[in-house]
């Protein structure tokens, strides 16, 4: 584990490495490229706000604060898990407060991923003069703690009354405002999806469609009520967090058993059966919620490390797609192509250097070029008209003569993907033409 982490610290620091250098790389194009060119490359990859803090994070991060309000049994602990791709919320030391709430770290190893504070739903204090004073109580711990995001989770099989919930919200978020000057990010999340009927399709990619309709009622159901009470929350996602475990050797265990297992078998279970569903989105959800860049940069970081890598590259293509639409926002003639085939091989460089190779940007560019079936780096690509017109064609789809904004995005974020297959996933040139052509043609249909 330990080595594993040295070795992705490591490449962080080698995507850092290149960025930093990216604009030495520009200043050394081919001399046939117009200064104007090389200042525009310059000025939209460097100073481009996100990639930056993108780039100042991988130093300066820290684990994200989650408050969790739910029923017991909601699956709130598992969330964590889910979230983090591995099993930590069960491990760490706890540090008790108030009845019913708890705070704790969750770990890979030393590393601390995420801060819960976990709290039972406070509709279950039982007499009101405790509901009252146990009230009170948790939202000074609240915001004592200070999260970053709220995370409201009810259950997509039972409609459990939630409007105590509610209401306790509106005054935890009432209080976070005047202390902190800030809305505090709410998202609501609807957990064990997997459950509803028919339950027995536990595998999200087989949900039927009759399943996927009755989850989105659901959501529906839930946010009428929620809004109806004039609660203000960020977002509202069904999820499943189902996930069995396995010890390193193969033996599958409930979830209930795990805590009798010895240590090193709890913390290096594996996963062995994955019925996640939502979480992927939620994560995008919640690291959209999260105002600070630090603890933004935490939640990419937060799972097991070569999950982070994934996170991050991708990040890294939302970043790429949106300067080359920026770029893009005056329509990018043929002669002119250049411009984006060097965003796009700057981010293949980028996703290879986190993969853990160094490419150079010629490298990036032979990538991308055989993505398009067309051979040849070598040469200085804008001079060459007709060569220009066949790239534009094969991988801006419907671009004509010229590449507009949207297509620009498309095109660059179909090329991240394939580079995602290729270099981060392992899988073989031909599979990562199979994805590019997949993101392109995804996109059209959108
Ligand atoms: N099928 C299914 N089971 C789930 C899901 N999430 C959690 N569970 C199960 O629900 C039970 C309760 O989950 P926990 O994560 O312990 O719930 P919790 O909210 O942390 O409960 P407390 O800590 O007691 O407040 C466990 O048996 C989990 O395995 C899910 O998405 N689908
Ligand atoms: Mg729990």
């Amino acid at each position: 584990m330990k080595d594993d982490k040295m070795k992705i610290e490591q490449r962080l620091q080698n995507m850092k490495k290149f960025y930093i250098k990216a604009g030495e790389l520009i200043d050394k194009l081919p001399d046939a490229i117009p200064e104007k060119t090389r200042s525009m490359l310059k000025d939209t990859i460097l100073g481009d706000k996100d990639l930056k803090r993108l780039m100042e994070g991988i130093d300066s991060h820290r684990p994200p604060r989650f408050f969790l309000i739910g029923r017991t049994g909601v699956g709130k602990s598992s969330l964590i898990n889910a979230l983090c791709g591995a099993y930590v919320a069960g491990v760490s030391d706890t540090k008790s407060c108030t009845e019913g709430a708890q705070i704790y770290e969750c770990k890979d190893g030393d590393r601390v991923l995420m801060e819960i504070l976990d709290t039972r739903g406070i509709a279950e204090s039982e007499s009101l003069d405790d509901k009252v004073t146990a009230e009170e109580m948790l939202i000074e711990q609240i915001n004592e703690f200070s999260p970053d995001v709220a995370i409201f989770m009810l259950n997509c099989t039972h409609r459990d009354d939630v409007n105590t919930d509610v209401e306790f919200l509106k005054k935890v978020s009432k209080e976070y405002a005047k202390v902190n000057k800030l809305q505090l990010p709410i998202v609501v999340v609807i957990n064990k999806c997997d459950e509803m009927a028919p339950s027995r399709f536990k595998n999200p990619v087989e949900y039927p469609e009759n399943k996927i309709n009755k989850i989105n009622e659901v959501v529906q159901y839930y946010k009428g009520i929620i809004v109806k009470n004039g609660l203000k929350i960020d977002n509202i996602i069904a999820v499943s967090s189902l996930i069995d475990w396995q010890t390193p050797d193969g033996m599958e265990i409930d979830v209930d058993s795990i805590k009798n297992l010895p240590k090193y078998d709890i913390d290096n279970l594996q996963i062995a059966f994955d019925g996640r569903y939502g979480i992927e989105e939620l994560l995008d959800i919640l690291e959209e919620a999260i105002l600070d860049f630090e603890a933004q940069m935490g939640l990419r970081m937060a799972s097991r490390l070569n999950e982070v890598v994934k996170r991050l590259a991708k990040h890294l293509n939302t970043i790429f797609s949106g300067i080359s639409a920026t770029v893009a926002l005056t329509p990018i003639p043929v002669s002119d192509i250049y411009i984006l085939l060097i965003i796009q091989s700057m981010l293949v460089c980028l996703i290879a250097s986190l993969s853990g190779r160094d490419i150079s940007l010629d490298t990036g560019k032979e990538f991308i070029f055989s993505m398009g079936g067309i051979a040849g780096a070598g040469y200085v690509f804008r001079l060459i008209a007709q060569q220009a017109s066949k790239f534009l064609n094969a991988i801006f789809v419907g671009s004509g003569s010229a590449v507009s904004s949207g297509i620009a995005y498309i095109g660059t974020s179909a090329i991240g993907k394939a580079a995602i297959a290729y270099y981060i996933e392992n899988k073989t040139m031909d599979e990562a033409k199979k994805q590019f052509e997949k993101a392109k043609q995804e996109h059209n249909k959108s």
